[in-house]
């Protein structure tokens, strides 16, 4: 009696093992088959390229699961917007809140993406209790060089690259004298960054960040100048962000953006594009949003065109994210996705561009 029971219980055992079995695998060929027929997102089409498409974000926009899905499909780089730099890190001389800038690096990691630490050493978004310390200048030596090695050392091997050094340039193309660190430490606060930052990470690749100097003028003859002699001098600079903060009319020229890639390359220097974004005077129209995506394919092409641009970011995902309306009222609309998520016709534009490619 005992015996039939164990062997009835067997059978039953089998029969639900090969049931939930078949069950399985039609959920996984089902998958599989939805997963083919999803067109692809923009960074997977980049790969072959081997190029990186970015974008920025902030810890609390990862909560929201349509921001986070329509990341992960089109983005494998990001840059916390903010959650990095001097003001947000270190609320107190010495003391440091990772959380915001933790949570973005644990969702990286958990997805595969890539990310570019944003910013070491910037003059805006500095804490109140450095802007106003009265330190002397060996004090703000030891205070940046610090600052350097704890958030440096703190991402070692999770952040594969630093913008260092952001923005430190005038318009004219000199070293800008409007700065806090150069006021108080002068211009060798520059090559000091780019050296402490490599000790604390000898494997990050690190750049240089500006605003403004994509084109042909005296800012980016500046920068040409600055990364020569930087590198020159055996600091470690890597690469060279372009920030790419455009608009309608007034966008860099594909061919002197291309010109002035090449000659960074002849330095040895990659290239990312860092924080694209194209302002509409609102309300935009049909026709202009075809005219920012016809800006977006130019960028998009010229970087694939060149030897050494590597990845390209937007500065946030949708227009309602994006830091233009802010600071620049009655201006907007200069990302790749409506606020709804739905993609832009730029979306399209740099979709086409790397497809044909
Ligand atoms: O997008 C950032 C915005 O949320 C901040 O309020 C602003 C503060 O200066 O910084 C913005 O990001 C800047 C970036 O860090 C460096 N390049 C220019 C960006 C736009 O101002």
């Amino acid at each position: 009696m005992q015996g039939k029971f164990t062997k009835d219980k067997n059978i039953y055992r089998k029969s639900f093992l090969i049931v939930f079995g078949i069950l399985l695998a039609i959920a996984l060929i089902g998958s599989l088959i939805t997963a083919r027929n999803l067109p692809k997102g923009l960074s997977q089409i980049a790969k072959k390229h081997n190029l990186k498409i970015g974008t920025a974000v902030s810890s609390w926009q990862l909560d929201d699961p349509q921001f986070a899905s329509v990341l992960i499909r089109n983005f494998n780089l990001i840059t916390p917007e903010n959650e990095m730099k001097f003001e947000l890190l270190s609320p107190a001389p010495g003391e440091y809140d990772f959380s915001g800038a933790d949570k973005i690096i644990a969702f990286a990691k958990k997805h595969g993406i890539s990310v570019r630490g944003h910013t070491l050493v910037w003059t805006n978004q500095l804490p109140k209790w450095l802007v106003n310390g009265n330190f002397s200048r060996d004090e703000l030596i030891i205070i940046l060089h610090n600052h350097i090695d704890t958030v440096v050392s703190h991402y070692r091997g999770q952040v594969s690259y630093w913008d260092v050094v952001n923005e430190s340039l005038a318009p004219d193309g000199s070293i800008s004298q409007d700065n806090f660190w150069m006021q108080h430490i002068g211009p060798e606060y520059i090559e000091l960054a780019f050296r402490w930052a490599h000790e604390a990470d000898p494997n990050a690749l690190l750049f240089y960040n500006e605003a403004n100097a994509e084109g042909k003028g005296l800012k980016a003859d500046g920068l040409f100048m600055l990364a020569n002699m930087l590198i020159t001098q055996g600091i470690p600079l890597h690469g060279i962000g372009f920030e790419m903060h455009t608009g309608l009319g007034w966008s860099p020229k594909p061919d002197e953006l291309a010109i002035n890639i090449q000659r960074l390359a002849d330095l040895g220097l990659e290239i990312h594009i860092t924080e694209m974004d194209v302002r509409i005077i609102e309300p935009a129209s049909l026709e202009d949003l075809y005219e920012q995506a016809k800006i977006y394919a130019e960028i998009v092409q010229t970087c694939l065109d060149a030897t050494n641009c590597t990845a390209y970011s937007t500065w946030g995902l949708t227009d309602t994210l994006s830091w233009i309306p802010h600071i620049y009222p009655g201006t907007g609309s200069p990302l790749l996705f409506y606020g709804d998520y739905t993609p832009k016709p730029a979306y399209y534009a740099i979709q086409k561009v790397l497809e044909i490619k």
